[in-house]
């Protein structure tokens, strides 16, 4: 079967998210920035929305360059805690369109590969489909847009997601690879920088066509074997490097809609309770325990608010973590009046369990 990847990246996304959280910020300049111990004027800028992009504001430029450039923009501290959370939520509606859990990798905070090749029967035509869903799961979910690529191999659908953004998606079929790469600059193939690029320039190496068609002992002269062989096989479209599932999250949640906005009981602590499986039995095939339980609620009118506890002790205790998500989920229903939407459960810092038993399994 033809092999089928998704490459998903968020758009624009802590000045998303500070949008979506403030809508009167929607048709502004938006700059998010990265203060130093210095104060404000020490800082870089994280990200920006396209509107401070079209004043040639960019990502790691320092703020004060920014402000000059557009000083009527907005500028708004990093909340990395914050992004971290609608992060992991993102990828839990991401993860679940993967042909399985192992076949879904997070590359960044906003960035992550899908193995679908089985969902799509490897069909490329189907694989649009699973994309569109993709996108509207997170637009309908987190209100936030994303662009996807979807490609034969990573590097490829790496590749065609940024090819049109925001909130674009390209679909490159193993036929149309060497159209997709050839006339781009050599510092558009991914994982090539600054250096490489320099030293491609002298050898007169501008598109990734050219690179393709270069001796490849000369590549391998000049780069290295490992790096010479590589870039011969990436310019040529050719990566075989599998989605592999990184263990080393050290977060395990899933995340649910209520069949419709309800503040029953009943419906939500039976939705918890799947939840609370799902993520025990996931916690004790990775053999894993965990410290702290997170609860997130999105209620009706799609804020989202989470709550968590941390344990005295690392456990894999499924009795515990009922209890202890069913806690937090009554403090969230006297706290609040608003109707849920959606609820998750999630578990983290995670411990490695040694011995072949907990505690637990021996009473
Ligand atoms: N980021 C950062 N510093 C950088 C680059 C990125 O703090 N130098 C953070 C802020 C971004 C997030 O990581 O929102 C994701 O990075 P991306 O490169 O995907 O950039 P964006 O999502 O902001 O924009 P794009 O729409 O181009 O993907
Ligand atoms: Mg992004
Ligand atoms: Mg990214």
């Amino acid at each position: 079967m033809e092999r089928v990847i998704i490459h998903v990246d968020m758009d624009y996304f802590y000045a998303a998210i500070e949008e979506r959280e403030d809508p009167s910020l929607k048709d502004k300049a938006v700059v998010v920035c990265m203060y130093s111990n210095r104060g404000e004027e020490g800082g870089a800028v994280s990200t920006s929305n396209y509107i401070a992009r079209k004043a040639g504001i960019r990502s790691a430029m320092p703020c004060r360059q920014a402000r000059s450039l557009k000083p009527d923009a907005i500028f708004l501290p990093v909340r990395k805690q914050f992004y971290e959370d609608i992060s992991a939520r993102v990828m839990d509606i991401l993860s679940s369109h993967a042909d399985s859990d192992e076949s879904f990798e997070k590359i960044s905070i906003d960035e992550a590969f899908l193995e679908i090749s089985q969902n799509c029967a490897g069909n490329f035509e189907k694989a649009i489909d699973i994309g569109l869903l993709i996108k509207n799961d997170v637009l309908e979910h987190e209100k936030l847009t994303c662009s996807v690529g979807i490609g034969p191999n990573k590097l490829i659908a790496k590749m065609a997601s940024s090819f049109k953004k925001p909130d674009g998606m390209t679909l490159v079929k193993p036929e149309d690879v060497t159209d997709f790469l050839s006339p781009m600059p050599v510092k558009k193939l991914w994982g090539i920088g600054k250096v490489t690029e320099e030293k491609l320039q002298q050898m007169s190496i501008e598109t990734i066509g050219q690179l393709a068609a270069y001796d490849a002992q000369e590549l391998i002269a000049v780069f290295g074997k490992n790096r010479g062989t590589w870039l011969k096989k990436a310019a040529s479209g050719i990566d075989e490097t599998p989605v592999t599932e990184k263990t080393a999250t050290d977060q395990i949640g899933r995340m649910a809609s209520l069949k419709e906005d309800t503040r029953d009981n009943g419906e939500i602590f039976s939705l918890m309770n799947e939840l609370v499986d799902d993520v025990i039995k996931k916690a004790v095939s990775r053999k894993v325990s965990f410290r702290s339980v997170t609860i997130t609620v999105i209620f009706s009118n799609f804020r989202m608010a989470t709550k968590s506890r941390t344990l005295n002790h690392a456990v894999s205790d499924k009795g515990i973590l009922h209890e202890t998500a069913r806690e937090i989920m009554l403090q969230f229903l006297r706290e609040s009046s608003m109707d849920f939407r959606r609820i998750g459960v999630r578990v983290g810092n995670l411990q490695q369990n040694i011995g072949q038993k907990s505690l637990f399994e021996y009473f």
